[in-house]
């Protein structure tokens, strides 16, 4: 499955699942299933190395032939009939390449996939989750003409009582000849046109602006979508091209220390959730990804932060449709500034934001952007990355708040830059700290550290539990421990109106990398789940069930 709907009706389009030929780095072949991450397989479950996946594909017509991969973790070279046509860093983020000219036939794909830690991979670092290999995300082949489009964009806004959107539409032209074509737009019942000239070799963008009657609001718990078509007419007014995308009559605004939708105040309340299962990895499928959705609805969760990196289509879309508020952020997890330096860690933060924002713009579901948890923004060289991430990220949306998680508490220098502010916090487990003490202490230094008056999420708490270990001592890694305190936490943010959401930390335990992490991180996993992997249910399951009805939005 590409998305949770079919995004096109014109286009020839096939999503290349199923097994493929992987030759790992010393020869040794086996077949394995795509999506997925080669450490399902028994000989490949610590395998940290390169490898290469064949595919032979049949292409129906001479014509030309759209690949996209939706995440190959982490660094993929694709070639095509031997031919070098991609390569992308970040296992996060789409990305997609054209062959031009492709005869009617047998073709190869090949993909060169690497998993290390080297020095060129600034963001895929030994960290407290796992960075998988393999192609982990969908594969899609398209067939497509001389001319096709590259993405569409909907902006909606409300203003005067009415419903009006902005559609921006990407055509490019592959062909050698100038073209003039007409991009028709229908929504909700509306259809909207504009001609359009794209010279050889071009790629122009193109703006519709449209008012809707009587359409329904998306909103939290009531998700009302449209499909948005979108259709490219050329010669003798056949149409050429099409893309189809899912979006919501939603609008972000901030008043105050609230977060509103459509001007009705929100309280986020809900998990930090990493894109991993078992023994099979980041490569959710959907089945697994609904019950995530299922568990975290059961307890009452409205919002989901994809911590530490753009998440999987298909799951966004499921956010979509279920009403779910997202924090999405860029890839990065706990960089000190020496980490930050690395030569490639600003271009390969640019390019995750850019790919982030250009293939996720149209999720409702998506209310925040964030950068950067819990890097070096207590240090000015830090804070100038923070600041130049903001200004890339406005440039590419100016219709949601940005924040980041901070952990440098009492240090920070960039609270004056998100719109909203967010921290990280342990009290109860890594310092054993009266909550509501620690809290205000925190709330205090927000204040006169650059935050005054911004709404302010408590983005991460929580406690770790081994599944199964029952303790009448309650002692830490017990399950009783955990659910203790996320209590005394959960009870103290629903105390505090100035609050507008919090995330536990975290949904389910997720599997980390050994080395660094081990001593810290019993099973080599981050035990901070309210379920294990497999998703089995602690006690904190139901205490966060009992507790989130407490957390309400305030006016
Ligand atoms: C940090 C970090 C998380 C996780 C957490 C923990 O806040 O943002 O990724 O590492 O700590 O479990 O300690």
């Amino acid at each position: 499955m590409i998305r949770l709907f079919d995004t096109h009706k014109l286009r020839k389009q096939a999503e290349l699942e199923g097994i493929w030929r992987f030759v790992k780095e010393d020869g040794k072949e086996y077949s394995l299933p795509v999506p997925g991450c080669w450490e399902q397989h028994p000989e490949l479950m610590n395998y940290r190395g390169t490898g290469t996946y064949y595919r032979t594909v049949e292409i129906s017509q001479n014509c030309n032939v759209r690949l996209e991969f939706k995440g190959v973790s982490h660094t993929g070279e694709v070639y095509f009939d031997g031919e070098k046509i991609a390569h992308h860093y970040n296992a996060f983020t789409p990305f997609s390449a054209v062959v031009k000219n492709v005869k009617a036939g047998k073709h190869e794909i090949k993909v060169a996939v690497d998993n290390r830690f080297t020095e060129v991979s600034s963001l895929h670092v030994p960290n407290d989750y796992y960075t998988y290999g393999g192609l982990t995300r969908p594969v899609v082949l398209e067939e497509i003409g001389g001319v096709y489009i590259r993405n569409v964009h909907f902006l909606p806004t409300y203003e005067n009582g009415k419903w009006q959107a902005a559609i921006t539409v990407k055509v490019e032209n592959i062909s050698v000849y100038d073209r003039d074509l007409t991009a028709e737009v229908k929504l909700a019942g509306v259809k909207t046109w504009k001609d359009i000239h794209v010279a050889a070799g071009e790629t122009v963008e193109t703006i519709l602006t449209q008012e809707y009657e009587d359409v329904k609001e998306w909103n939290v718990g009531e998700p009302n979508l449209y499909f948005l078509e979108t259709v490219l007419i050329g010669y003798e007014q056949m149409p050429e091209d099409d893309f189809i995308d899912r979006v919501g009559f939603r609008q972000v605004t901030l008043e105050g220390r609230r977060i509103k939708i459509n001007g009705r105040s929100v309280f986020l309340k809900g998990f930090n959730r990493h894109e991993d299962y078992g023994k099979i990895g980041c490569a959710i499928p959907m089945q697994l990804m609904v019950q995530d959705m299922d568990l975290m609805q059961e307890m009452g969760s409205n919002a989901v932060r994809t911590c530490h990196y753009p998440n999987d289509e298909r799951f966004l879309d499921l956010c979509d449709e279920r009403g779910m508020m997202v924090w999405e952020e860029n890839h990065a997890r706990g960089f000190d500034l020496k980490k930050m330096q690395n030569p490639n860690f600003d271009r390969q933060c640019e390019d995750c934001i850019y790919e982030m924002i250009e293939n996720h713009y149209n999720h409702p579901s998506i209310v925040i952007w964030g950068i950067l948890n819990e890097c070096a923004s207590e240090t000015q060289e830090g804070r100038e990355k923070y600041k130049r991430q903001y200004e890339q990220i406005k440039a590419l949306d100016t219709s949601r708040p940005t924040t980041f998680a901070t952990c440098r508490h009492f240090t920070d220098i960039c609270l004056d830059l998100p719109d909203v502010v967010s921290f990280n916090i342990y009290s109860g487990w890594y310092q054993d700290i009266p909550v509501k003490e620690r809290h205000e202490q925190e709330m205090d230094w927000i204040e006169n550290a650059g935050g005054a008056g911004k709404p302010v999420i408590v983005s991460e708490f929580g406690a770790g539990a081994i599944y199964g270990n029952r303790d009448r001592t309650r002692a830490k890694w017990s399950e009783e421990r955990q659910a203790d305190i996320i209590k005394e936490n959960l009870l103290v943010y629903a105390g505090d109106d100035r609050l507008t959401g919090t995330f536990i930390w975290q949904f389910a335990d997720c599997r980390v990398t050994e080395e660094e992490w081990f001593a810290a991180r019993p099973r080599s996993y981050n035990n901070k789940g309210v379920v294990d992997e497999y998703r089995r249910p602690k006690e904190a399951f139901d205490t966060v069930k009992e507790l989130f009805p407490l957390l309400i939005a305030r006016e």
